[in-house]
């Protein structure tokens, strides 16, 4: 069985990466909305993988033996500054869960619960990824200017493809 106090923090992170999906399918139709589709492609191929996460936390809390609650979800915004700041914002989001993600493992250590610790590593891993290829993308933008953005949409894809 799975601990009481693992079950509530896995719980509350099912909260926290369905927020993340439906925060990037908003910035998604508010590129496209802009007229960036390139842009919008690689936020929601994002989003998905966001569900994703959530997905795995439902079904792993389900195999231990306990209750995955799916809960309401905070209304992402609607509309965003710039798309610079967009990105700033998903970075400053990915770092937030990796913080979130840092609890859940030092709660599983605390809680001997060695199977959540185990299990727990692939998204150590995988926020890594995902911090650093959001600098990647901001690093880019940065190197290209406001100017280029038609580049920048055309070419947005390709960073994923290679990630
Ligand atoms: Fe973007 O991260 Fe989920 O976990």
């Amino acid at each position: 069985m799975i601990p009481k106090k693992i079950e509530k923090i896995l719980n509350e992170q099912i909260e926290k990466e369905g927020y993340s999906s439906n925060l990037y399918l908003a910035m998604a139709t508010w590129t496209d909305k802009e007229g960036y589709s390139g842009i919008a492609k690689w936020l929601f191929a994002h989003a998905e993988e966001e569900r994703m996460h959530m997905m795995k936390f439902v079904n792993f809390i389900t195999e231990r033996g306990g209750h995955a609650i799916i809960p309401a979800f905070e209304k992402p915004p609607i509309e965003f500054e710039s798309i610079n700041k967009m990105f700033q914002q998903v970075l400053e989001h990915e770092k937030y869960i990796t913080g979130t993600i840092n609890d859940i493992v030092a709660l599983a250590i605390q809680e001997n619960d060695f199977a959540t610790h185990n299990w727990i590593q692939w998204f150590v891993t995988e926020q890594i990824e995902e911090e650093s290829s959001v600098q990647t993308i901001i690093d880019k933008l940065t190197m290209l200017g406001e100017k280029n953005m038609y580049i920048f949409d055309r070419d947005i894809m390709s960073l994923r493809d290679s990630e």
